[in-house]
This record gives C-alpha cells, structure tokens and sequence, in this order.
C-alpha cells in the first residue's frame, strides 16, 4: 500500500482536528470537553511543542558552526563571503521589516485575547544597545543551558570562523560537529513524526474551547504571510537584479522557475540545492567557483522567507493574547528572527523549531504555535521557494560584482 507522506498526514490530522474540535464545542457537554482537553489534548500537545523546543538549542550550534566553518579559508574567500554575508543578513532583515509591517496594518491576531498558561513575561524593554552588549556570552555553556538564542548565535559564528582559522588541526573537530548536526536534522524528522498527533491535539483543543471564530485569525495570518512572502519574491528580488545586479529580471524568473517548483514541492533548501547549482551555472552564466561556495551557504544560512514567516507569526501570537510588542521589542524581533533564519536548517518544518526561538526572546507564549502549526506545512512550501531565490539572485549580484557573471549565456532565450 502507498506509504502516505507526511505532509498528507499533517493535511488529514488538520481536517480531523478541525471537524472534532468543531463538533465538540458545539454538541459535546462541557464537562467533556474539560476532561478531553485537560486529560488527552493538552498534554499530547505540549509533549509535542516540547519535543520542537528541544531540538532547538543543539541545532542552532550545531548548524551554525558548521554554516560558518564551511566558508572555508576566510583569505580566499574573505571578498565573496563578505559581499554575500552582507547581503544574506541585509535581505534578511529587510524582509522581517516588511512582515512586522505587514502583520501590524492586517493585525490578524486582534481581537481575540486568548489566555496563556505561561504568564507573558516581556523581557523589561532593555537599553537599546544592552541588546547588542548581551549578545556576548560570558559563559558559553550557561546560554546553552538558559537557552539565551542570540548569544548561542554570536558564539556558533565566532567558534565556526575559529575552526576554520585553526585549519588543519580542528578537521577531527570539525566532523565530529558535522555528525553532531546531521544526528540534529534526522531529530527534526524524528519529532515532526509526532506532528499529525500534535497537530490534531492542538487545533482540535483550540477549536473546542474557542469555536469558529478563531478559523478567521488563521486565514487572515496565512495571507499575510503569503501576501509578504510575494513582496520579498518580485519587488525586493526583481529591484535587486536590476538595480544591483544589473540584469533583467524576467530572464531570471523564465530561467529560475524550474528551481522554485522543486523547493516548493520538497519544503527543503537543502534538496533544492543540486538544482538550484545546476541552474545557476549552466542557464545564468555563474561561474562553479562562486555558486558552488553561496548557494550551500545560502541554503543553511540565508532564509528569507522563514524569516517573513517568523515575523509575521510573531506579531499575530503578541496579538492573539492581546499583547502589544514594543519598538524594541520589534527590533530584537528583527534581529533575532535574522539570526534565527541564519540558524535554521534547510528542511521541512526548521522553521517552526527556529520560531520558539524568536518568541522566548521577546517573552511571548510558545504555545501560540499551535495555531499556527495546522497552516504551517503549506506556508513552508511557500517560504522555501523564496529561500532559495534569495541564494540565487545574492549569487548573481555576487557574480555580476566580480564581473564573472556570463551575460550571453545569462541574457540568451534558451529557457
Ligand atoms: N523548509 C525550510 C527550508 O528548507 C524553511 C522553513 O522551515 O522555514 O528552507
């Protein structure tokens, strides 16, 4: 029989969660419901958002050690990682900018004030440049163990660069984290297993104690997303192939297309990463030395769309429990949803693990997720599409800056 994937699972778990919770806040008795929710679907959610939660702080150190340790000899390539590092987090962060803006005209999230078990303990509104002094561990070991995500970041990237400064001697070293993250990418796999049983727990707990009338939040949280993933895709990546790339971006598209349908139809940067190689080098005239250096890179460190996501679904659990973020609560939201989309694995569903992250660092409730996990399986094909043209028009910036970029080829009709 067919083995059914995954994502079908989540699909038929969403339906299912949807029509039971459904069902039971409008025939169930109350004191069933209490006992069904308190007894099955709290608890098989949490184990669920736990089991998420748990692989976040190894993953980030992991992924990010070996993101950075993989720009190899920083004097080499000390010009093009620096161009497309400056470029990965400019556009990065750009576009949580366009999806805090985005999130904060629809507001989604208003209207409904949902209480949360965890108390919304806002971090007191820090001294603006506190924000960036914390981003400094003084002991490595305590951020890992309290989970303090921004500075797990700072000391991923420096200890990756260190790695690749010591050279040679920390090879030994450098596998043994390799292994250490693939172990991390099939844990992923291992708890997004769980996700139909979770996802069902959660909708169908919501939709119990909060009828339809939360369906139209969600609706309104996916579109906007959507509506900020289109942005990122055609005026931010089309102006910059023009303005900066200097190249049309119609022949871009008519040629990328190919690339975007496979990382939509995988939900994983890191499968789209052959295809996307081969598209670059044969049919947009980049030379193998640059591609075959950014677009892995991008694949693991540049996330564009994620970070529209991280943004976006920020602003609407904030909203959801009547909570309004400050500025600088939306300014460590950019920042660490720019640094969460560095941390972020290219597979299917990193994105929901990374966005704990950006939540526990402005306070807000991580069960906030369960609303928006049902939805998020379609997003994360959406997402994944603009990941991954980000990595390719950074290369063709990068290539065209280098003036190695193959204009013949680049500009001729073959598709
Ligand atoms: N699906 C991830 C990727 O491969 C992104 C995400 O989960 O947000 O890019």
């Amino acid at each position: 029989m067919k083995k059914t994937s995954l994502a079908k699972k989540i699909l038929y778990a969403l339906i299912l969660g949807l029509i039971f919770g459904i069902l039971a806040n409008n025939f169930f008795p109350e004191a069933l419901n209490s006992t069904l929710s308190k007894w099955i679907l709290v608890p098989v959610g949490n184990i669920f958002l736990r089991g998420i939660k748990l692989i976040v702080v190894p993953l980030v150190l992991f992924s990010l050690i070996v993101g950075t340790a993989s720009l190899g000899d920083i004097r080499k390539l000390g010009r093009i990682g620096g161009k497309i590092i400056v470029y990965y987090l400019a556009t990065t962060a750009l576009a949580v900018t366009i999806a805090l803006i985005l999130a904060n005209i629809t507001k989604p999230g208003v209207g409904l004030n949902l209480t949360s078990s965890t108390e919304f303990k806002a971090n007191q509104a820090p001294f603006i440049m506190d924000i960036f002094v914390n981003m400094i561990p003084t002991n490595p070991f305590e951020s890992l163990v309290k989970g303090e995500m921004l500075q797990i970041i700072v000391f991923s990237i420096l200890f990756g660069i260190c790695i690749t400064l010591v050279g040679e001697k920390a090879k030994g070293l450098l596998s043994l984290i390799e292994q250490a993250n693939e172990v991390c990418l099939k844990l992923i796999g291992v708890v997004m297993l769980f996700a139909p049983l979770g996802v069902f727990a959660l909708i169908s707990n919501v939709l119990m104690s909060q009828g339809m009338k939360v369906l139209i939040p969600l609706l309104k949280y996916g579109f906007t997303v959507l509506f900020g993933l289109l942005i990122q895709l055609i005026l931010v990546y089309g102006s910059l192939l023009k303005v900066l790339g200097r190249v049309n971006p119609i022949n871009f598209f008519k040629k990328f297309w190919t690339v975007m349908v496979v990382a939509f139809s995988t939900s994983s940067s890191n499968a789209t990463i052959p295809v996307n190689l081969k598209t670059c080098e044969e049919k947009l005239g980049i030379p193998e030395s640059i591609a075959s250096f950014t677009i892995p890179l991008g694949a693991t460190i540049n996330m564009d769309g994620t970070a529209i996501m991280q943004g976006v679904a920020t602003v609407f659990i904030a909203q959801l429990f009547g909570k309004n973020l400050t500025i600088t609560q939306l300014i460590i939201v950019v920042l660490t949803a720019t640094l969460a989309s560095i941390g972020t694995a290219g597979v299917p569903g990193a994105g929901i693990v990374m966005l704990t992250m950006v939540l526990q660092q402005v306070g807000l409730p991580v069960e906030g997720i369960a609303l928006i996990l049902p939805i998020d399986r379609i997003l994360d094909m959406c997402r994944t599409v603009v990941n991954v043209t980000g990595d390719a028009v950074g290369t063709t910036i990068v290539a065209n800056s280098e003036k190695e970029l193959n204009l013949n080829t680049y500009n001729s009709i073959n598709v």
